[in-house]
């Protein structure tokens, strides 16, 4: 089963939307594997967000997940990357379609309530950034009924 790393950004935490988010995630049949609140630090931020580092915006970006607290959660399903990105919508809120989360809370491209990985490769890189192995509840393997 797939899975992908999501993160409810400063903005969607600052406006009480983590509950409203996460509840489209589960209604669509996504599992919470770990789920978290945490401070991110600099260091942190700048692995996260390495592949811009050349971007005018990376400072921007790096001050502005580190100014408040944010939620992490891993999310499991089918085609858990493709079906979760589907979710957030497009990159900049004011172009993002209604009915998608970036689409009916946001108007902007910085602040756009969430992050999510955009491939199973960034899954990889991204997630030992926010968790270790300990904090990740996983099923037995093969007992489908249990995702
Ligand atoms: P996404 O989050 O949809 O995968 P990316 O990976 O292209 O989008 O960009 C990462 C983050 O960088 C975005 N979530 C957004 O907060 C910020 N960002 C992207 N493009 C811009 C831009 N032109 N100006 C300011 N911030 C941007």
């Amino acid at each position: 089963m797939e899975r992908t790393l999501v993160l409810i950004k400063p903005d969607g935490i600052k406006r009480k939307l983590a509950g409203s988010v996460i509840q489209r995630f589960e209604n669509k049949g996504l599992r919470i594997c770990a789920l978290k609140m945490l401070h991110v630090t600099k260091e942190m931020a700048e692995k996260h967000y390495a592949v811009h580092k050349d971007k005018p915006f990376f400072n921007d970006l790096v001050n502005y997940i580190t100014s408040y607290p944010i939620m992490a959660m891993i999310l499991e399903g089918r085609n858990a990357v493709s079906v979760v990105r589907n979710l957030c919508g497009a990159t900049d809120g004011s172009k993002a379609a209604p009915g998608t989360i970036r689409g009916d809370y946001s108007n902007s491209i910085q602040e756009n309530i969430v992050h999510a990985s955009d491939s199973e490769d960034s899954y990889k890189y991204e997630m030992p950034i926010f968790f270790s192995k300990g904090e990740i509840q996983d099923l037995p393997q093969g007992d489908e009924s249990l995702v």
